[in-house]
């Protein structure tokens, strides 16, 4: 098989490439890291120094692609499916890559931030940075909250690279800020994203791995 995923199936991030393979039954063999042992998280930072996944191997191409965003934009160019997920036309493809900006840059990563704080070691963690993270986390429920009113996903009636971006922030998003009674939209989008056969397929592989997950804040 050419295409090979190197991921975790808890990692939110790789959950954004498994939509949108999964999305097109593209073929792929996934390679499950365990960034603990020292051998994994060698051979993974040999593909990509930065050593995070999802990194993507390619071999009939012989191209490495990391990051999720220019994973799935390889897809759709390299292995384009009956689902894409870029916009052909230019300014509706500019909305789509700012969206998914949008949710990694401004909820995904405040989420990681938080998540990351409660797996340190007592004394080192960062409560000023993980407010500010709850802030801008809330800021952004109320912007997709105005947004999603008129909407059934990111870009409007279809599916894209930002639906795959939405789905692993909110879901890990509504863990660590609850969306609460003010943000009904967001709620209803999570649940039409969760809805989507490659996203249940996605979260019921994660399951066995949730005990992982820090689910409370440290005392
Ligand atoms: N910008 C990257 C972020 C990837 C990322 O943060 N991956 C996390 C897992 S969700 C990771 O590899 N963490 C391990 C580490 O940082 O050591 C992308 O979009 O792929």
């Amino acid at each position: 098989m050419s295409l090979t995923l190197y991921y975790h199936p808890l990692s939110s991030f790789c959950w954004k490439t498994l939509i949108a393979l999964y999305e097109n039954d593209t073929p792929f063999t996934a390679r499950s890291v365990n960034l603990g042992d020292p051998d994994e998280r060698a051979a993974l930072l040999k593909l990509w120094p930065i050593g995070k996944f999802p990194v993507l191997r390619d071999n009939a191409a012989d191209r490495i692609v990391p990051e999720s965003s220019i994973i799935i934009e390889y897809l759709d160019d390299a292995w384009p499916g009956r689902t894409r997920f870029i916009p052909e036309d230019g300014k509706q493809a500019l909305q789509t890559r700012l969206r998914d900006r949008f949710y990694d840059l401004y909820v995904h990563l405040q989420v990681q931030k938080i998540v990351g704080d409660r797996l340190r070691p007592a004394g080192q963690r960062d409560p000023h940075g993980v407010a500010e993270a709850r802030a801008r986390i809330v800021s952004c429920y109320g912007m997709i909250e105005r947004e999603m009113a008129d909407r059934s996903w990111a870009m409007g009636e279809t599916f894209s690279l930002a639906d795959c971006a939405a789905m692993p922030a909110l879901f890990y998003g509504n863990k660590v800020q609850p969306f609460g009674a003010a943000h009904g939209n967001v709620a209803a989008y999570l649940d039409r994203l969760l809805a989507r056969p490659s996203v249940a397929r996605v979260v019921r592989e994660a399951e066995p791995y949730f005990h992982m997950f820090p689910q409370e804040e440290p005392a």
